[in-house]
């Protein structure tokens, strides 16, 4: 079975509020919608994502790019992922390359189990099983908080992530307990500063932190500062939790090799899709790392159930307003769809409306 064709339809996809964070807001969500055809019918779909409205047009023309590179290939997804890696290795595969790579990785592995009728997570090897799912916010103030808690509640998640990163510690804590006051003591809560901190107020901020019951705290200081993360997380009995920036799961060995965390939460397209994504559940088992996953919600359902250390699967549903499939969440876990491949689908008139 052989690629004749990638089509990539940039979107603006819709989000039910914008996504606050301590470096910047997220009004909608720009993806890149990815349809890869073979020659037998086979088709393979995912997407890849860019924070930055501003840089749509470069992401969609990047995996355009690296599609007709791949055009005429058998559909062999690790095969693929090897010649990308080697036709990109000049220029390298960090950035807009890297998302790419991770977009059309997924596209590749989702026809790969539809030509199989298995759902991904059997093709894997795994079983197709219930994952226990958090509600993935932004930033929100004591006094705003409460209502994202029971909408978390009433969804039916089994925790909630917020973002932090107020101008003090005293506005970052009232909103940490405004949260777990409405949160009540079942669900988990974590929190997220999204690397807006220096190394002294990372240590003040997550010291003052650790009494208050989190899960977890996520990227208090620049995610490449590995030496910074391992102070933090030697320093701080709460787990510190990164990995949505390794680029690559050579840079997760490195983050390992640093000890810069405690818990480990690559994401699908930047961890370079679903080939890179089980070299760094291999890493992740072999150092006893809880590992996690950062958006692209769809895959890391399945991912998680092929993963030996699977932990906790974020909702941050960056593509929900265009899916034609609601998440199956039932106490506090999402299980994916016993469909072929990730079992994504769009709606086509949600598509048409957003397209940019
Ligand atoms: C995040 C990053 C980028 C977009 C939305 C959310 C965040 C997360 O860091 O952990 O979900
Ligand atoms: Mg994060």
């Amino acid at each position: 079975m052989k690629i004749v064709s990638i089509t990539t339809t940039p979107v603006l996809a819709p989000l039910p509020r914008p996504v606050r964070t301590a470096s910047g807001t997220i009004e909608r969500f720009p993806l890149v919608l990815i349809d890869l055809a073979t020659d037998t019918g086979v088709e393979g779909r995912a997407y890849a994502a860019v924070y930055h409205a501003e840089l749509l047009g470069a992401l969609d023309q990047t995996v355009s790019a690296l599609g007709g590179m791949i055009c005429g290939l058998s559909l062999a997804p690790r095969d693929v992922h090897a010649y990308l890696q080697r036709r990109c290795r000049l220029f390298g595969l960090r950035g807009l390359t890297g998302v790419a790579l991770g977009g059309l990785d997924m596209a590749l592995w989702d026809a790969w189990a539809r030509e199989r009728g298995l759902p991904l997570a059997r093709a894997l090897g795994g079983e197709l099983r219930p994952v226990r799912a958090y509600n993935s916010v932004g930033l929100y103030d004591a006094a705003s908080v409460a209502e994202a808690c029971a909408e978390t509640r009433a969804a039916g998640y089994a925790g909630l992530k917020i973002k932090l990163g107020f101008p003090t510690l005293a506005e970052d804590l009232a909103a940490v307990r405004a949260a777990r006051d409405a949160l009540g003591p079942d669900l988990a809560l974590m929190v997220d500063y999204n690397q807006s901190l220096n190394l002294p107020e990372a240590l003040r901020r997550c010291e003052a932190l650790d009494d208050e019951g989190l899960e977890w705290i996520e990227e208090p200081v620049a995610a490449q500062d590995l030496e910074g993360c391992a102070r933090i997380a030697q320093a701080v009995r709460t787990p510190i939790q990164i990995g949505e920036n390794f680029h690559g799961p050579v840079e997760m060995r490195a983050a390992i090799a640093a000890r810069a965390m405690d818990l480990v939460m690559p994401d699908a397209q930047f961890i370079h899709g679903v080939t890179g994504w089980l070299e760094a559940a291999a890493l992740a088992h072999a150092a006893g790392l809880p590992m996690s996953s950062h958006t692209f919600v769809e895959a890391s359902a399945h991912l998680l159930c092929a993963t030996p250390t699977a932990h906790w699967l974020e909702v941050m549903d960056a593509a929900g307003g265009l899916r034609r499939r609601p998440l199956d969440l039932r106490d506090g876990m999402i299980t994916a769809p016993d469909l072929p491949g990730i079992g994504l689908e769009w709606v086509p008139e949600a598509v048409a409306r957003y397209r940019a």
